[in-house]
């Protein structure tokens, strides 16, 4: 049972903010200390299914920031403006009383190759393997609350806390590498020895006084792996990423069209992407650990056909309680274009004349434009025609460019 009332000191900035109070006297077993706390504190989280807790102080992130700055400097966030918006690098600006950050990794799925086509031929997209489970923001928040409220029962005190997962400005990765939770791999993902790095993230910003883990000693050493394996080559050296080459962003955060020359390296995945981790020496155990984000059969592998012909109502359906709510209808119909672009199939071609010519949104209209070129070898007279048309009629410049340009690739 979870008693919050809300508060903090700027209700108004901090709405977030939750004050619990304990349930009762602390259990006469935990001794309180920052480092009693913090050993029933960890027992609490791994009992609630993290596998992997720890505590990093709450204080500003200087070196973390610098980076950040750098990475916002050189345009590597793209249109993700929001990462300079407000300060990310100190937790105290989401709690003036913080003292203690605890940071949780939740693991989620990590089998399930997503095949290119289904067993009855289908042409299938993928999904990235965080994303093929329930929405983890909301699994995580549930149980970032039932961890704070026993916390303040512990502790035998009220308790403040602000739980984050992912839009909180917050640097999580820096929070989580401090906390002991993993090491910062090159990849950018924070890795956990014995875990691997198929895991999500989450913190609880708390005005309790808890014993800081130590940081993880070991790295990538030689390794590289990652850096050769990006489909995209989406980093610009270890631990930095371009973000506007990286799959993730292209597919999920981006609206705008994706830039011509990434669009085959991004092969049939519609939402995200798993390379840097897939080749990962770190994720090679294959060990399914318990989790909550179990993949869901409806979710892991997606009829790209279904899915460039989505309607509204449909697409309600698909994003309910999932994270690929974050993309909108058209930019997955937009991934659904580019991935049935790259299949090399000759089945992807009509529903790709179709889109072209009826879906009402341009962005989907011009990119099924590009894949009817990249399908060369399958085109027809039929083809060529809605090209044509296009080409000539269609309301938006860009749609008319891509009609062209595919048109240029057929004839040449
Ligand atoms: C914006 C964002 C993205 C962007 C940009 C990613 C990026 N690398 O910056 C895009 C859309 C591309 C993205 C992609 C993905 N994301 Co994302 N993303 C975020 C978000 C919201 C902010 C990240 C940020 O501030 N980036 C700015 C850069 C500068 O900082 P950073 O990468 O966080 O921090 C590291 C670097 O600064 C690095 N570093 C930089 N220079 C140097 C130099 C040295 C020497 C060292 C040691 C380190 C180092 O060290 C920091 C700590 O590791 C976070 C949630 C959050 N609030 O933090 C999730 C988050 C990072 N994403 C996450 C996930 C799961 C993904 C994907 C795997 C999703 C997918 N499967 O498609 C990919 C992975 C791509 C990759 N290789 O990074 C998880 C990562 C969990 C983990 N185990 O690390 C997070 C933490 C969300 C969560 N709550 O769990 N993401
Ligand atoms: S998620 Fe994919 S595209 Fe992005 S950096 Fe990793 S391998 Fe490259
Ligand atoms: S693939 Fe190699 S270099 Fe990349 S994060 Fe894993 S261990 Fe580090």
């Amino acid at each position: 049972m979870i008693r919050k009332d809300a508060s903090g000191s700027d209700p108004a900035a901090n709405a977030a903010v939750h004050r619990y109070v304990p349930e009762g006297p602390p259990p006469d077993s935990v001794e309180q200390t920052p480092l009693g706390l913090t050993r029933a504190l960890v027992a609490l989280g791994r009992e609630l299914g993290f596998a992997r807790v720890g505590v990093a102080r709450a204080e500003p992130l200087e070196v973390a920031r610098a980076r950040l700055e750098a990475f916002l400097a050189a345009g590597y966030a793209g249109s993700m403006e929001y990462l300079g918006r407000v300060p990310r690098h100190d937790p105290r600006s989401l709690l003036p009383e913080a003292r203690s950050v605890v940071v949780v990794a939740l693991p989620h799925g990590v089998r399930d190759l997503v095949p290119l086509r289904s067993a009855d031929g289908r042409l299938l997209g993928s999904v990235a393997r965080y994303a093929r489970g329930a929405d983890y923001h909301g699994v995580l928040r549930g149980l970032l609350a039932e961890l704070a409220a026993r916390l303040a029962t512990l502790s035998g005190r009220p308790l403040l806390s602000r739980a984050c997962v992912d839009t909180a400005p917050l640097l999580e990765r820096e929070l989580a590498a401090r906390a002991g939770v993993g090491f910062p791999g090159k990849s950018g993902m924070v890795i956990a020895p014995g875990l691997g790095s198929y895991f999500l993230l989450g913190e609880l910003v708390t005005d309790l006084d808890l014993e800081p883990s130590a940081a993880i000693r070991v790295g990538c050493g030689s390794c590289r792996a990652c850096l050769d394996a990006c489909p995209t080559r989406a980093f610009v050296g270890p631990y930095v990423l371009d973000a506007r080459r990286c799959i993730a962003y292209l597919t999920i955060e981006s609206s705008a069209p994706i830039p011509r020359e990434l669009r085959s390296a991004i092969g049939q995945r519609v939402f995200g992407c798993d390379v840097c981790q897939e080749v990962c020496p770190y994720n090679a155990s294959g060990r399914e650990p318990p989790t909550p984000l179990a993949p869901r059969p409806e979710l892991t592998t997606l009829d790209l056909v279904d899915l460039l012909e989505l309607g509204s109502s449909g697409y309600r359906r698909l994003v309910r309680d999932s994270a690929l709510r974050r993309a909108s209808l058209r930019m997955l119909q937009r991934n659904a274009a580019v991935a049935l672009g790259n299949s090399d199939d000759p089945r992807a071609v009509p529903p790709l004349e179709r889109a072209l010519a009826e879906n009402p949104s341009a962005l989907v209209r011009g990119h099924a434009a590009w894949a009817l070129g990249a399908l060369r070898r399958h085109a027809t007279n039929t083809t060529q025609a809605v090209l044509e048309r296009a080409a000539s009629t269609d309301a938006d410049p860009f749609v008319r460019e891509e009609a062209t340009r595919a048109l240029g690739v057929l004839a040449g």
